[in-house]
């Protein structure tokens, strides 16, 4: 069974009063995660070891395989931008109570974490993410990885939240201030109720 792109949650339109335009999300979602999606699809049809397999085994099993690396990119990116859509929010911003308290047990202050997670995205040299994880004790940290690595590959924890850095996710709309777009999808779009679902 080929994979499919996702629809979006909400309206193409539904975050542009918040940062993220119309054409940011008909770009970035319809072009850029369907490319992803086609090509994952293309080699999982060459490739019968790949046939039957879940994302997350594709995403496994392809991680630092030499041999499979353009798979791994796609593969990578597809689970990547799942989640991504599901970590914006037309309500964004609001962090609920438990996640609010494991953030300020884990970084001091949820504007500590703010700088924390600013640090990781802004500090990833080209293309890549941030995330917030929860590592194999229960406590929340940030990371970023490039390309399309994720914390399911690296196995440094679950994903709670993670922002996309390439710059086709900012360029529209904050040209070429990242640091712009990281803080603005941290006050006003991360959904830290999408965040908190993903605790242990
Ligand atoms: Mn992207």
């Amino acid at each position: 069974m080929a994979f499919e792109l996702p629809a979006l949650n909400y309206a193409h339109s539904a975050l542009a009063e918040r940062g993220m335009s119309q054409e940011t999300l008909e770009l970035h979602h319809d072009k850029h995660h369907q490319a992803y999606v086609t090509a994952l699809n293309g080699f999982v049809e060459k490739n019968a070891d790949l046939q039957g397999k879940t994302l997350e085994e594709i995403v496994a099993l392809s991680y630092k395989d030499p041999d499979l690396a353009p798979v791994f990119n796609q593969a990578g990116q597809h689970w990547n931008h799942i989640h991504f859509w599901n970590a914006l929010s037309p309500e964004g911003g609001r962090i609920p109570g438990t996640l609010e308290g494991k953030l300020v047990e884990s970084f001091g202050s949820v504007d500590q974490f703010k700088e924390a997670f600013k640090a990781a995205a802004v500090g990833q040299f080209g293309s890549g993410w941030a995330w917030l994880i929860q590592t194999a004790d229960g406590s929340l940290a940030v990371t970023k990885t490039p390309n399309g690595v994720n914390p399911l590959a690296t196995g440094e924890g679950t994903a709670l939240l993670g922002l996309d850095v390439w710059e086709h996710s900012y360029y529209v709309d904050f040209r070429n201030r990242r640091p712009d777009y990281v803080s603005n999808f941290l006050d006003k779009l991360a959904n830290y109720d999408f965040a908190e679902s993903n605790l242990a």
